[in-house]
Parts: C-alpha cells; structure tokens; sequence
C-alpha cells in the first residue's frame, strides 16, 4: 500500500506543467508576432492522474520509490502543429533552448508504433523552484499535427472504453485511419509546397520588375535617353505577356547598359 501523499508528491509536477505551457503560448505569440506564421498551432498540457500513474507503474513493473524517474509523462505538454515540417522546426527550437536539458527523443514519426500511432517525444529534465528550493522533474513534450492529433485522440479513448483490449477488427481499421491521417498529412504538405513556391515566384517577379524599373531610372540618370526609353518600350510589352524569361533577359540586357554607361561616365 502506497501512502505517499500525493497532492504534495504532484505539486512540482502541476507547476512544470503550468509554466511549460505558458513558455510555449509565449513563444508561438512571439513567432506569429516576428514571422508571421507559427509552426505551433496551439499548446495543451496536463499532470497524469494518480490511478493511471499507479497503473503505468505497474504495468511498466516500477517500484513506488523510482516513481519519479521511471514514469517521464506525469508531466506532460503536447504542442500542435498543422504540418508535418513544422513539428521538425518546433523540435529544433525545443533543442536550441536553455532553461530545461533534453534527457532523449522519441521520433515515432519516422517509426510510427504498431497501433499506428505518431508523434514526436521529448523527454525533459525541467528544474522547478519549489519552497525547499530546486527540483528537477521529468516531463514529456509531444509533438504532432492536427491529424495526429486527432487519431491518437479517439483511438486513446477507444483503448479507455475497451481498456487496452481491443477487437482485431477495430485494431486493424485503426491503423487504416492512421494510413489515412498520414496521407492527410503528406497531402497538406504537398499544398503547403506548392504555396510557399508560388509565393517565392511572386516574389521573385515582384523584385525582378523593381530591379527593371530601377535600372532604366539609373540609365536616364546617365543621359542615355533612347537606351532607356527602348528597354521601357520593351518592359511594357514583356509585363503585358507576363514573360517572366524575357523579363529575366531585359534585366541582364540593362545591367549589361548600365556598366557600359558608367564604364563612360568614368573616363
Ligand atoms: P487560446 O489560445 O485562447 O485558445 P489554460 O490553463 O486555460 O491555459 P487549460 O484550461 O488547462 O489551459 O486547458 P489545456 O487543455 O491545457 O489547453 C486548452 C487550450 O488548447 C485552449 O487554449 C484551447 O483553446 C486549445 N485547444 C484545445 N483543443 C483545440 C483545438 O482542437 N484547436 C485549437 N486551435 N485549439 C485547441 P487557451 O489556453 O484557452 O488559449
Ligand atoms: P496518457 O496521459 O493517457 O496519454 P507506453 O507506450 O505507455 O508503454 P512509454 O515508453 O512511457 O510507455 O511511452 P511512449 O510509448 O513513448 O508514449 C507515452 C505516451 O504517448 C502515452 O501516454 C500516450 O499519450 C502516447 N501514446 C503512445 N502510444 C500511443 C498509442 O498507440 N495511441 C495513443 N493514442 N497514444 C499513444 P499514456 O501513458 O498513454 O498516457
């Protein structure tokens, strides 16, 4: 019979959770404030209850003294996010930080689990200043997509209901759905490619037709009027056709104007 109390036993544990989850919403506002989009969707997190700490314990065969070492989530947070690239991007800013030590990772991304579970692991030693002073706990942050997300949430409560005995039929369309979520989420990233490419195209035109631009003023600074005037004529004509090759070639043709005026200009 365990008569450890257990309020006092989770009170660092609740803390870590608390502050863990406020360090992150921080860092996902602050990534949404400097880069627009946040690879973090959104930030959940909670302390293990005790019957399930007790049933991992066991089923795991850790003695009641090596609690605090053997069960790394009864502190856990998991961080949302809506593609696969940003859960890398979100494991690298969990690296790169200093006020908790990584202790191991767990890509079950790359090696999804039997049931068809994934998601991205980190296992924490995070120091939590209690009355008595230091405490390091373990706390596990998981890191998945919305699709992830939401399998390993109903298939978590289907295992609750069926409690971890589930029919092989439900077994096996579970991992079909999970077949499904992965495909989903490639399917995401395909789009999510094809955007971010789009949107580098328009930039690219976009400072291609500033350079153009700017190159003809720079030539009319030089005097050479008719020079000028002949690649405006020529920009009109390629900007109406949207040819971005012709474009590209008329930039190099003003540049190559432009070192032969100031090649003038200096003698
Ligand atoms: P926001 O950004 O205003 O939504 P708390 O202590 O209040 O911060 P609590 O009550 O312990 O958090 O709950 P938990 O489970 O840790 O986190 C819930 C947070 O996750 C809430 O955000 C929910 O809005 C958010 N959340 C949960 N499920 C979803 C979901 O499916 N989609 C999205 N986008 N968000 C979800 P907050 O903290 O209230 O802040
Ligand atoms: P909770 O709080 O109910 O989610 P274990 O896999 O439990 O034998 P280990 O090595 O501690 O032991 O953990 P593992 O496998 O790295 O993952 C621990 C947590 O990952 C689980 O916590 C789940 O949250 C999640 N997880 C792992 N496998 C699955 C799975 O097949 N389905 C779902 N839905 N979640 C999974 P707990 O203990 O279940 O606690």
């Amino acid at each position: 019979m365990d008569t450890r109390d257990w309020g006092m036993f989770l009170f660092p544990y609740e803390q870590a959770v608390e502050e863990l989850k406020v360090k992150f919403k921080t860092l996902r506002a602050e990534l949404k404030k400097r880069e627009v989009f946040s690879p973090i969707e959104f930030v959940t997190g909670r302390v293990k209850r005790t019957s399930s700490i007790l049933e991992k314990a066991n089923r795991l065969q850790v003695s009641m003294d090596q609690i605090e070492k053997g069960i790394e989530d009864i502190a856990g947070i998991r961080i949302m996010c809506q593609f696969v690239e940003d859960i890398h991007r979100v494991v690298e800013l969990i690296r790169e930080r200093k006020d908790f030590n990584i202790v191991y990772e767990k890509d079950y991304i790359t090696n999804k689990k039997e049931s068809g579970y994934r998601s991205y692991h980190v296992i924490i030693e995070y120091p939590v200043q209690t009355a008595l002073g230091m405490k390091n706990v373990l706390a596990e942050i998981q890191i998945r997509t919305l699709a992830m997300n939401f399998w390993a949430t109903i298939e978590h409560s289907l295992n609750y209901k069926y409690k971890s005995d589930l029919p092989q039929p439900v077994k096996e369309r579970l991992q079909k759905a999970a077949e499904a979520a992965f495909k989903l989420d490639e399917e995401m990233s395909s789009i999510r490619q094809e955007i971010v490419e789009s949107q580098q195209l328009f930039e690219d035109h976009a400072n291609l037709v500033g350079v153009i631009l700017n190159g003809i003023q720079e030539l009319y600074f030089y005097h050479k009027v008719r020079e000028a005037a002949q690649f405006q004529l020529i920009f009109n004509e390629r900007w109406e056709h949207q040819d971005v090759w012709g474009l590209k070639q008329l930039s190099a043709d003003i540049q190559d104007a432009l070192n032969r005026a100031k090649q003038n200009a200096a003698r």
